[in-house]
């Protein structure tokens, strides 16, 4: 592996010099040229960052038609010239040495990857999932994708997966993300629509933090709450003392997995003291006396028991609520990432609708996206809903949908895809024999990591691509397909407040790695249903079919007249309806009160709380709590650990935190090494001790592959988005 690594990595150094395409398909046509003409040699561009889904605008510096510097824009409307560190490094993991830059097949005597060219790559790719599906039938090969590929792309793999290749399941890395959020949205306002705009940081005068640690995951974001010049109540609701909490004005230090019955007791409080809006219920909202009644069982004294919180203490959060003026609720993953993660989200929903705390400038029930372009997978990912985020079983979106692609409604599967959790399962019951990874590292950042990479082995053939060769999941892959990254392709990110941004190829992707648009057109091809798609002749081209089938939904972005429009007015917030005026206007949803079900009113959904899976016991007796360790560190490092300079910003080894009391009383000492056990596995990291950790809990940052070997395959039951964030653990000092 290492001389391949150092083959390629030379290759890579050199990937300005001339080039030798010995492709069969032109490859103008494909996108292995230059950087476009449009550029000037000495060009300053703002492209969209590809990292999280703040969506910053990053300048890139040219020079000589190459891009050699990056800094933060300060006239985009997102970061007005702020960027984090990853922000600032996002060119260097372009330039690693493990670059796939050819198609890799695995040789099956030496067991090594080897680099093959395009053509047999495809025709291969093409014989193999033929043959399965010929075998075993159209649900025996699926996809696995993300939310880090542009629309354009997301929505090309969709519809060539479903109706070009004929296949049924696929899922994406949003399901381990977003999955809570979007059925959450979804029953609560009859679509997915996170409400705000980054303006909403700074006009709240309470802000409330749940299950968010923003300061480490959206530092941009952060940066925008400490623009607020109303002097703000910051209240934080997480278990450890976050980075965020630190910085708060009241932190509630929650036993993990109560936030439900937190969220109702405070409900509870709020409607029996009155401090509830009943103007805007009656007239925007359903369900609410049903809630009112529901939520009578949710006491102060019961909210003690099972949160650990004081009756102070909810009193004081309840009363801060309850005196805002313009109150917003902000969540991620402790929300998202739950056994009851859909009902907890529409818990939050709940408070915001019943104070009246929607539609108004500092407001809103707001979910923080997590990567780049999760709201891009969201929306256009053909996975869950059908294009646009209409409904497959609907004869009218169907036919929406067919029409304006061009192809007859027939093609179009009414049956919904399994959900990642039922792919896995699906390949241990021998249904799914074929698997193609996009984009995504599943073999380090599924849940009980041994099993899944067991699992893969049980496939008949498993297709990586990805920008590198030696990812964790690439190791089991049967054939590798090189990707262009960010900046070395085109195409749209839709970020956190809904704003759809421009990314641009400012230097071109070493040897034979292709957009992921290229290739899918190529498989297109390939497969023998290219004329399917001839429409999707560019990512732009694409776009125009994407806005078509927007038209008349909630995420409505007719009036986006190009890519260069977008570029001009510093992304475009949907909805953005053909003859609307100004894209550069913030926008906010709801601001009318009328939401997107049928009776246009919000609905009050509730749910009694049930105990989490995998609770501690005697012989694992801590909470394993996991997330994102530091801002300098992207999941699972395949592109963040490419950098010198972010590599000096955290440890290179896995490490637990957990806290001082119970570190003394297991005769730990920070810096030693410690054996993490759960009912799974057993895996080994530095401890760090620190009281920012609650006594009985341990965080492990999800960014080692350690990690995941812990996790317990335990889903909330509407999203079907795992529970990463509780397990039961054990911790012991290495001799
Ligand atoms: N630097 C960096 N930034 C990132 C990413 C990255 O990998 N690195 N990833 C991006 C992505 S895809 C995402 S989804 C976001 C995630 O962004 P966040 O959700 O903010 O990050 P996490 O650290 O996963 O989880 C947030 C907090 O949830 C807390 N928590 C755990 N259990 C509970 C609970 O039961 N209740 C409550 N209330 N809180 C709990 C954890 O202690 C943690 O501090 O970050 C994005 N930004
Ligand atoms: N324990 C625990 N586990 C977690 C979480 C947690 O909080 N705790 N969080 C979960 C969450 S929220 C998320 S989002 C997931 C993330 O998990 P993953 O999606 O598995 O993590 P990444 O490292 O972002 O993997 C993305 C891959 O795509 C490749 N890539 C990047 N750009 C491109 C491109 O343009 N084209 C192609 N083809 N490939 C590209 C990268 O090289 C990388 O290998 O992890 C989840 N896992
Ligand atoms: S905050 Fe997010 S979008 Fe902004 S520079 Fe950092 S990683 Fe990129
Ligand atoms: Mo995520």
């Amino acid at each position: 592996m290492k001389k391949i690594v150092d083959q390629i990595g030379a290759a890579v150094r050199q990937w300005d010099g001339p080039q030798t395409q010995d492709l069969v398909l032109s490859p103008g046509e494909f996108g292995l040229g230059k950087v476009p003409e449009r550029f000037k040699p000495d060009d300053v561009t703002t492209v969209v960052c590809g990292f999280c889904s703040t969506g910053c605008g990053l300048q890139v510096h040219m020079k000589d038609g190459k891009a050699i510097n990056l800094s933060a824009d300060a006239d985009y409307p997102v970061n007005l010239g702020m960027a984090c560190p990853k922000g600032w490094e996002a060119l260097t993991p372009l330039r690693a040495d493990d670059r796939a830059t050819t198609p890799m097949l695995r040789n099956e005597q030496t067991g090594e990857l080897e680099p093959v060219d395009w053509e047999r790559a495809l025709v291969l790719f093409c014989e193999r999932f033929k043959e399965i599906k010929a075998k075993h039938g159209e649900e025996s090969v699926a996809f696995l994708s993300t939310g880090q590929i542009v629309t354009e792309e997301m929505a090309f793999l969709g519809a060539l997966f479903k109706f070009g290749m004929g296949f049924v399941h696929c899922d994406s890395n949003t399901r381990q993300c977003m999955a809570t959020s979007h059925v959450a949205y979804k029953q609560s306002f009859g679509f997915d629509a996170p409400p705000y705009t980054y303006a909403d940081f700074e006009q709240s005068d309470v802000l409330v933090f749940i299950g968010s640690n923003l300061c480490i995951a959206h530092p941009i974001m952060w940066q925008r709450v400490m623009r607020n010049r109303h002097h703000p109540d910051i209240i934080v609701i997480d278990p450890r003392k976050t980075e965020t909490a630190m910085a708060a004005t009241q932190h509630y230090a929650i036993q993990p997995k109560s936030d439900l019955v937190l969220l109702y007791g405070l409900a509870n409080i709020l409607i029996a003291s009155g401090w509830i809006d009943r103007g805007y219920i009656d007239a925007h909202t359903t369900g609410f006396d049903g809630f009112a009644e529901f939520v009578r069982e949710f006491t102060t004294c019961r909210v003690t028991r099972d949160t650990g919180l004081s009756s102070d203490q909810i009193w004081l959060l309840a009363d801060t609520i309850a005196k805002g003026k313009r109150v917003s609720f902000w969540w991620t993953m402790g929300i998202n990432q739950g056994h009851e993660a859909t009902r907890s989200a529409q818990a939050i929903i709940n408070l915001a609708l019943m104070t009246g705390n929607m539609g108004r400038p500092g407001t809103g029930a707001n979910s923080v996206t997590g990567q780049c372009n999760a709201m891009g997978s969201r929306v256009y990912g053909n996975i869950t809903s059908l294009l646009g985020g209409h409904d497959p079983a609907n004869e009218a979106h169907r036919a929406k949908v067919a029409g304006a692609l061009g192809l007859d409604p027939s093609v179009i599967p009414r049956e919904p895809s399994w959900a990642y959790d039922e792919i896995v399962e699906g390949i241990r019951a021998g249904k799914i024999k074929g698997l193609w990874v996009i984009a995504t590292n599943s073999s380090h950042s599924w849940v009980q990591q041994q099993d899944f990479n067991e699992l893969l082995a049980k496939l008949d053939f498993l297709v990586v691509q990805d920008l590198y060769f030696t990812t964790d999941t690439a190791q089991h892959a049967d054939l590798v397909l090189p990707a262009a990254g960010w900046g070395e392709k085109e195409g749209t990110f839709i970020n956190s407040e809904r704003r759809i941004g421009l990314i641009k190829k400012v230097s071109r992707a070493p040897g034979q790695a292709l957009s992921d648009f290229n290739i899918f057109k190529l498989v297109a091809q390939y497969w023998g249903c290219g004329e399917m798609f001839t429409r999707w002749s560019s990512p732009e081209n694409a776009f125009e079919l994407l806005k078509e089938i927007s038209r008349g939904q909630p995420c409505d972005m007719t009036g986006i007249r190009n890519y260069a429009m977008i570029d001009e007015s510093g992304g475009v917030q949907w909805p953005f309806a053909e003859n609307a005026s100004d894209a550069s206007t913030e926008r906010r949803l709801f601001a009318d009160g009328a939401y997107f079900h049928a009776d246009g009113k919000a609905k009050f959904l509730f749910e009694l709380p049930r105990e989490a899976p995998d609770k501690p016991d005697r012989d694992f007796p801590f909470i394993l709590l996991t997330g994102r360790g530091t801002s300098s560190q992207w999941h699972t490092q395949t592109r963040t650990s490419k950098s010198d300079v972010l590599r000096q910003l955290y440890p290179a080894q896995a490490y637990a935190e957990l806290n001082s009391d119970d570190a003394e009383g297991l005769a730990i000492r920070s810096g030693e090494r410690v054996r993490i056990s759960s009912r799974r596995a057993s895996v080994t990291a530095t401890a760090f001790v620190t009281p920012t950790v609650a006594p009985g809990q341990l965080f492990m940052p999800m960014h080692y592959i350690e990690t995941n070997a812990l996790t317990v395959p335990a889903f909330d039951p509407y999203s079907r988005q795992p529970s990463y964030k509780f397990c039961a653990v054990k911790v012991e000092r290495l001799k």
